[in-house]
């Protein structure tokens, strides 16, 4: 292959509340990406992406009573087969890969929301040699604004928690920024759908 990739950041995640409006921004990201890079993008999310982690994602979202740890288990079980077989390779074939959702959401969700705690994360991310993004773009907004965005929609197994839970959540992510602010560009996700566009697109302009 001639073209060469970018030398930037070629491994993108995008986090959030559920609601916070990041898969509404994800063509616009995309775009942005194949613009900078010949190899191409690849879109995937977690969990899923493949075939089984799908399967494990409907597990995961279906209502029903899952101890935290088993969902923790199924989220690495999806994320392993993930990176096996969507992420490591395109990136080594030079893509950019842009993953709605990563190894950040299970730090926010079962770490701060479920009270699992970071270490037991951060230890299956070593064994299972789970590789961190190069860059996270977090759309931060209030629980409430995501609470409101999402009224009138039926929810899921984990959108059915309270709000407590997912000023948790919120309080996980921005733990992960204030560790790793290197890595993450916090988008103020409550603006209107125009500005938060152009928030993308600065913060695009200014890493890739
Ligand atoms: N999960 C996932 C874990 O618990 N641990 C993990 O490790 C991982 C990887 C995934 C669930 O899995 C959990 C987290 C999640 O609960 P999902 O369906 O993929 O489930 O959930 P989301 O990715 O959160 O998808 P959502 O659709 O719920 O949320 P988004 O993507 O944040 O929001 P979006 O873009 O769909 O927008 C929501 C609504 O708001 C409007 C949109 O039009 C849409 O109606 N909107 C705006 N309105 C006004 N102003 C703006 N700026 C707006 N932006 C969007």
């Amino acid at each position: 292959m001639k073209s060469t990739p970018p030398d930037g950041p070629r491994f993108i995640s995008l986090e959030g509340l559920d609601g916070s409006g990041k898969t509404t921004q994800i063509d616009r990201i995309v775009d942005f990406c194949e613009q900078r890079n010949p190899r191409g993008v690849v879109v995937t999310r977690e969990p899923g992406g493949t075939e089984v982690g799908e399967r494990i994602r409907h597990i995961l979202l279906e209502h029903g009573s899952l101890h935290p740890q088993t969902e923790l288990l199924l989220l690495f079980a999806a994320r392993v087969q993930h990176i096996k077989a969507v992420v490591a390779p395109a990136l080594a074939l030079g893509k950019t890969v842009v993953c709605d959702r990563y190894l950040d959401a299970t730090y926010a969700y079962q770490g701060h929301g479920r009270g699992l705690g970071a270490p037991l994360i951060d230890g299956l991310s070593e064994l299972l040699a789970v590789p961190p993004p190069d860059l996270t773009l977090f759309f931060d907004v209030p629980v409430s604004v995501a609470l409101g965005r999402r009224a009138g929609r039926s929810a899921d197994r984990i959108e059915a928690e309270g709000e407590a839970f997912f000023e948790r959540v919120r309080e996980g992510y921005q733990t992960r920024v204030r560790a790793q602010p290197e890595r993450f560009v916090v988008i103020s996700a409550a603006k209107s759908l125009a500005e938060v566009a152009l928030a993308v697109d600065a913060a695009l302009a200014a890493r890739l």
